[in-house]
This record gives C-alpha cells, sequence and structure tokens, in this order.
C-alpha cells in the first residue's frame, strides 16, 4: 500500500475544513468517547506532510550533541499518557467579526493515548549549558505560508518551528513526551510521524509533529508560529502568546438540533481545561438564568478531559442548552468569545438547541 493511499484512508472518519494543507475536524461523535479513535482525531498542519529522515537531532547550547534514531527513543524509559490537544483556533467560526484563519467549528480538540519518551531525558542526556533559556523544536515540514505572515522578514520557505522556556521543558513534572505511539499504534503521517512532541495542557501548536531538531538557545526564540501567529492580539490589554488550554465544556448528547422523548434524560458532555482539573460544570436550559450543577466525573488522568452528565427532566418544547464550566484555577467559561485579532481561544459557552416531544 502507498503511503497516499494510507493517508487517504486516515483521513476517511474527519470532516474536512481545508484539503491542503490537510485540516480536518473530529466528526461530532467522536467527542463522546473517553480515548479518541486515531482515525477520528482532529488534524492540523500548516503545511504539507514531510519526509522526515529519521533522525532527530539535539543541538545548540549542550555539552552533548545528540542524534537519536526511533529505536534509540524507544530504548528510553517510555511513558504514556491520555492527552487532550485541542487547536487554539478551535471555535473561531463562533467569533465575530470571523478573524483569518482556518475556519474551525468546535471539533478541532480530541484526547489519544500518546506514548514516547520524555523530554527531560533526551534533554538530561545532552547536558544543556547553564545559559541556556529556551529549547527551540523543528518540524521537518516547511513551505509557503497559505495566511498572510504577520512577521516581516517572514518569507516563502517557512519551517514550522517553536520553542519553551528551558525550565519547562527540561522539568520532569512538566511531562512533555516525544512521542512515537498513538492509541497503541506508530504514530500516523498526519499526526506527525515518525515522532512528534506532546505538551500537556498547552494549546495544541506547542506539539510540534514530525520533530527533527531540538535546540538548546541562549537567546528567546522569535519567528512566524512563535511571535508573528499563535499571538493573542487582545484591543485592550498587551498581545499575549497563546500556551495553556482555557476552559471549557461540551455537551456531547443530546447531539445538537436532536429530537428527544419527554421525561428524564441524562445529558452528557466533556469539559476540559489546561489550567487545572474542571471542578464544576453547570447547565441551563433556558435562554436566561437558573444554572443548575452537573455532576463531573474526576479526571481519568492529568492532562485527559473530564466526562460530565446531568439528569433532566426534559418538558416538551425547544431547550437551548448550554455548558458551563470552571477549573481548579477558578476559570469560568465568559458568555461572550474573547474576540482577539487571529482569533484565538475562543472558550465561550455554547449554545445548543433540542426538542423535547
Ligand atoms: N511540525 C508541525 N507541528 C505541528 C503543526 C504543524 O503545522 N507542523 N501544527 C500544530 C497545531 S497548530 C496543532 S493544533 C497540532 C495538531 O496536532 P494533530 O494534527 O495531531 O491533531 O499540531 C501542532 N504541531
Ligand atoms: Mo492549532
Amino acid at each position: 500500500m502507498t503511503l497516499d493511499t494510507d493517508i487517504q484512508q486516515a483521513r476517511e472518519q474527519l470532516v474536512m475544513i481545508n484539503p491542503q494543507p490537510y485540516n480536518a475536524e473530529a466528526p461530532p461523535g467522536a467527542l463522546a468517547a473517553d480515548v479518541t479513535p486515531t482515525a477520528q482525531h482532529y488534524v492540523r498542519s500548516n503545511f504539507a506532510v514531510p519526509v522526515h529522515d529519521g533522525t532527530l537531532v539535539v543541538d545548540g547550547a549542550v555539552d552533548r550533541q545528540l542524534s537519536l534514531t526511533l529505536a534509540d527513543l524507544r530504548d528510553l524509559p517510555a511513558v504514556e499518557h491520555a492527552v487532550t490537544l485541542e487547536c487554539a483556533g478551535n471555535g473561531r467560526l463562533d467569533t465575530r467579526p470571523l478573524p483569518v484563519g482556518e475556519p474551525w467549528g468546535g471539533y478541532a480538540v480530541s484526547t489519544a493515548r500518546w506514548r514516547g519518551a520524555r523530554l527531560c531525558d533526551v534533554l538530561a542526556a545532552a547536558r544543556p549549558h547553564s545559559d541556556g533559556v529556551e529549547v527551540r523544536f523543528s518540524g521537518a515540514d516547511s513551505g509557503t505560508y497559505h495566511l498572510t505572515p504577520v512577521l516581516p522578514e517572514t518569507g516563502d520557505n517557512l519551517r514550522f518551528v517553536r520553542s519553551l522556556p528551558l525550565t519547562h521543558a527540561a522539568d520532569p513534572a512538566s511531562e512533555i513526551l516525544i512521542a512515537y505511539d498513538m492509541n497503541g499504534e506508530p504514530l500516523g503521517p498526519d499526526h506527525g510521524s515518525p515522532f512528534r512532541l506532546v505538551v500537556p495542557h498547552w494549546f495544541a501548536v506547542a506539539s510540534v509533529k514530525w520533530l527533527q531538531r531540538i535546540d538548546v538557545l541562549t537567546e528567546p526564540f522569535s519567528g512566524e508560529f512563535q511571535t508573528g501567529h499563535y499571538m493573542y492580539e487582545w484591543l485592550d490589554r498587551p498581545h499575549e502568546p497563546v500556551s495553556l488550554m482555557r476552559v471549557r465544556a461540551r455537551v456531547t448528547d443530546p447531539a445538537e438540533a436532536a429530537v428527544i422523548p419527554a421525561g428524564t434524560y441524562t445529558l452528557r458532555g466533556k469539559a476540559w481545561s489546561g489550567t487545572g482539573p474542571v471542578t464544576a460544570v453547570d447547565v441551563c436550559f433556558t435562554g436566561a438564568g437558573d444554572w443548575q450543577s452537573a455532576k463531573v466525573d474526576g479526571p481519568s488522568g492529568p492532562y485527559a478531559w473530564q466526562s460530565w452528565s446531568f439528569e433532566w427532566v426534559a418538558t416538551p418544547g425547544r431547550h437551548s442548552i448550554r455548558a458551563r464550566a470552571t477549573d481548579a484555577g477558578g476559570n469560568v467559561q465568559p458568555d461572550v468569545p474573547p474576540w482577539n485579532r487571529l482569533g484565538y481561544g475562543n472558550n465561550a459557552v455554547e449554545v445548543q438547541y433540542v426538542d423535547v416531544v
């Protein structure tokens, strides 16, 4: 089977947003499961799937340069976590006026079991210099950026490059993986084969796919995907880089525009946050007031979305269901999308209509 057929098959169950570069959402039903089947995990790529030479170079301000293969990474202690990845542009379509960028609805979010080597172990083996401040991660993908670049010096042979603070990257508690397996199988081409970064709690832009180089830097990195795009350009306060996922809840059952019988109905959904476990989900069935507490399940792991449910006594008529999450950091979803020029981080409370007959 050719690579192309493999990729085509892997894409069959997704909802396409853009054919080239390939960007696609999870089908709405995929959010019901705790772990999203690989074939239904959303895909977001800024360029075409690249050819990767199979090696990972670790260089820059380190005592020991490394060149690692997939086999080398598999020889290191392996860790597996269920991690919810969400694109920072998820929900952009609900922001007004509509910003430029991929027109994501609400399904650029998924959860997979990622297995790999710990980034902290690889960095420790390379021994970063004491004047290191950031770690830069380069993907093998490059090309012409189909969006208007923000940075003036940006050319048309851009590479996908991101950085993290060295303190965060080298800290074992960050649990950052150089992942090679997804849901028990080797990573597929759309998700970054042969290996990628998985940065728990961060919007998924930090999780560099097709990882090719890791460089320890003694100066902060700036680049199109770091300081150009993936910045919150607020109107009323200083710009900020996109980092942790914002608290958010979603109703998964009943489906949007469902018709359900009157009586007791168990409403179900998911909720997630990069700033602490979700501690409360409140639901409301009319356009105004009267929020009621749903039952929130404990996290199945520290980095995965949580399930919630509510025993609803559904009376006949059309209902506008809303669910609003609060996390342990005291963050709560806003009523209105927090507008910023590039349309990131829309975690406004969603409304969904259901007819009870
Ligand atoms: N090399 C590379 N890594 C990348 C990207 C990319 O375009 N190139 N996109 C990022 C963004 S914006 C997201 S949301 C996630 C998506 O990961 P997925 O396609 O496995 O869902 O990958 C991130 N890593
Ligand atoms: Mo993203």
